[in-house]
């Protein structure tokens, strides 16, 4: 009997420790908003991020309503850990300021920046994330450096 309850309480925890720290690898796909987000648990540069949404015909995501902001972060929080950073589509490509989405080449519009971002606090900050830990609001990081990321369909 013993035995019978020590496997219960590995296949629970087991259970337990997946949804709160998914494998690598791991896709997840969400519907916020009329939009559908593909949220890819392997971590790459902002570039390679671009490249590979295209390799399955999407696109790194735009977020164009605190509505959709709100609600991908709610949704976020169920899959992420606390302190993940994960790439999403806005890029300052000509390091003017000007920040566009990369799905349409568009200006921002909506903006979720954290208080004080985007600051290119190296001077080559030029790729949005969103972080988890400032509760879904959104940073300027440096392009080359590897996070998860979000693509949306092209
Ligand atoms: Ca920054």
């Amino acid at each position: 009997m013993f035995r019978l309850w020590l496997i219960f309480f590995i296949l629970a925890y087991s259970h337990y420790a997946n949804c709160n720290n998914p494998p690598p690898g791991e896709t997840f796909v969400r519907k916020v908003e009329g939009k559908t987000f593909f949220i890819f648990h392997r971590r790459v540069n902002w570039m390679t991020a671009q490249i590979e949404c295209e390799k399955h015909g999407l696109t790194l995501a735009s977020v164009e309503s605190r509505k959709q902001a709100e609600k991908l972060y709610a949704e976020l929080r169920k899959i992420e850990p606390a302190d993940a950073v994960i790439w999403i589509g806005g890029y300052n490509y000509q390091n003017d300021g000007l920040w566009r989405w990369v799905s349409n080449g568009q200006l921002i519009g909506y903006q979720n920046w954290s208080p004080g971002e985007p600051n290119q606090k190296t001077k080559m900050e030029n790729c949005s994330t969103i972080e988890m830990w400032r509760e879904g609001v959104w940073n300027d990081d440096e392009c080359l450096k590897e996070f998860y990321y979000i693509c949306e369909f092209s």
